[in-house]
């Protein structure tokens, strides 16, 4: 191809031979399944690989449980993706992204199972379930967005703009905008090859981060009193009663990090009461394992991401959480100074 490097880059991971073969043949059905509340690196996985797929001459259903958040609108393809309740005749092929634990899909996993050939599960959650009939899981991955890039690759499968644009926005989101200490040189590698491909960074970053209306600013600025910081600095935690906040608001702003952003902080927690639930995201920067807080309230994620879904009154739930944050801090702190 004129004007782009001979040389791909290098891939994260090699792409197991299992995962390749449900994708080999030239047409089929394909059911693309995402999970509650999707983000982008769901998304735009399910679209990047849908729009490839179509290209190859397959037919592909693309939706979930909930539709796509407001913020993402922008996404290829991304009118595609709908609620799903039932599903129509039989799929060659179902494939997760991103999704640890088939809970997530509110049941549409036991559907997928029933009427696909193969249920693929493509995700980089150390604490996958691994429920799919081929499982590819690779914690070393800084999105599930780059190993869908490597996937679609190795198929020799071309990237349009469209699906540079959904798997840029992936690895974006999931790095924290390349950010994060899951950036590694794979990572910006994928990003430029993406970029070469036709994916725009600034129509991204704009599209996610310049698109506020004014209201939404002086939420931002109402939600920013709420945080609270523990008396030695290290815990701090917004809490969002129902109602306070509108669901559209929370879908596009990520709360959790400004708690995180306080330098002293070592764990930043969104506590969020929603239909009777209290839903917890958990952030850390990197010598607390947080997945290990959510792992002891029925959740899950990486080491400095992760989150549960609790029952339990506000008040309870905000307590039983912080207790349990303030001790992982402070025995993460004894481990350092024996060390
Ligand atoms: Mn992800």
């Amino acid at each position: 191809m004129p004007g782009r490097d001979a040389r791909p880059p290098a891939l994260p991971v090699p792409v197991p031979e299992e995962v390749l073969v449900p994708f080999r043949r030239d047409r089929g059905r394909v059911l693309l399944l995402g999970h509650v509340h999707p983000d982008a690196d769901v998304l735009g996985t399910l679209l990047a690989l849908g729009l490839a797929l179509e290209d190859r001459g397959w037919t592909a259903t693309l939706g979930g449980p909930h539709p796509a958040p407001a913020v993402l609108s922008f996404l290829p393809g991304v009118t595609r993706y709908r609620t799903l309740t039932a599903l129509d005749g039989r799929f060659d092929v179902a494939v997760l992204t991103d999704c640890p634990d088939p809970a997530r899909t509110e049941g549409l996993i036991d559907l997928a199972k029933a009427s696909a050939s193969t249920v693929v599960n493509i995700d980089h959650h150390p604490d996958n379930r691994r429920y799919g009939h081929v499982n590819w899981v690779e914690p070393v991955a800084a999105a599930t967005g780059e190993l869908v890039y490597a996937l679609l690759r190795e198929l020799g499968i071309p990237i349009t703009p469209g699906i540079a644009t959904n798997l840029f926005t992936a690895i974006h989101t999931d790095t924290g905008s390349f950010r994060y200490s899951n950036v590694t040189p794979a990572t910006f590698r994928i990003a430029a090859e993406l970029v070469a491909a036709g994916a725009d960074p600034a129509l991204v970053s704009n599209a996610l981060y310049e698109r506020r209306d004014a209201g939404a600013l002086r939420a931002l600025g109402d939600v920013l009193r709420r945080v609270e910081l523990s008396d030695d600095g290290r815990l701090a935690w917004l809490v969002l009663p129902e109602g306070s906040v509108e669901e559209r608001f929370v879908e596009a702003e990520d709360l959790v990090n400004y708690p995180r952003s306080i330098g002293s902080v070592r764990v930043a927690c969104l506590i969020r009461e929603r239909g009777g639930q209290v839903k917890i995201s958990l952030r850390g920067k990197g010598d607390v394992d947080v997945s290990r807080i959510a792992h002891r309230f029925g959740g899950g994620g990486h080491p400095n991401a992760a989150g549960c879904s609790v029952a339990g009154s506000l008040g309870k739930v905000t307590a039983d959480v912080l207790a349990v944050a303030a001790t992982a801090i402070r025995e993460a702190a004894e481990e350092s100074r024996t060390r």
